[in-house]
């Protein structure tokens, strides 16, 4: 009788094992949850316009229109609209090798994992004059001129919290200057 019930007990608990851990796959399915907990995030490729397939125009956006610059590492689900028969989207760089036919049109979906790196897209048929790059994770490029100066003006509002804590008596102003040729 006992050991009836505790067999109940084991297949019971058994089944409730089973639920949890399909309801855990389900989770780590691409495009849900990373092994991080993050949330995957779309992002969109597209090569060639659907008003005009063939113009020779590449892009790598993420879900509000915006390009891609650079991306934090972790997991996304990549969609892709290849319009052009005379042009592929080819996404390239740390552990990321995607891309769509040149002859071919269609739509797409990888899910990819983003590490620190340089990560490039380009056309197969011109990969010279169709072309993209964003940076991810810890690794960022020389910004361009418009961001440099935002960049600098964040490091010396840093540099000043910092420059108080060491005691300086320095102006805002000089405190700021100081680390920037330090560096
Ligand atoms: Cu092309």
């Amino acid at each position: 009788m006992t050991f009836k019930s505790e067999k109940e007990i084991f297949v019971c608990q058994l089944r409730l094992f089973l639920v949890a851990a399909a309801a855990v796959a389900a989770l780590a399915v691409p495009g849900a949850v990373d092994a991080g907990g993050t949330v995957t995030q779309p992002l969109i490729a597209t090569v060639g316009t659907k008003a005009s397939p063939e113009d020779p125009v590449i892009s790598l956006t993420d879900s509000t229109g915006a390009k891609v610059t650079h991306l934090d590492t972790g997991a996304y689900t990549i969609t892709g609209h290849d319009f052009a028969t005379t042009h592929s989207f080819h996404l390239l760089g740390p552990g990321v090798d995607k891309a769509t036919g040149v002859e071919t049109t269609g739509d797409t979906s990888w899910n990819v994992v983003v590490i620190d790196g340089t990560y490039r897209y380009f056309c197969d048929a011109h990969p010279t004059t169709m072309r993209g790059s964003f940076t991810a994770g810890l690794v960022t490029t020389p910004p361009p001129p418009g961001r440099a100066r935002q960049a600098t003006k964040g490091r010396a509002l840093q540099h000043q919290g910092e420059g108080s804590d060491q005691g300086g008596q320095l102006p805002p102003r000089r405190a700021g200057r100081q680390p920037a040729n330090r560096r």
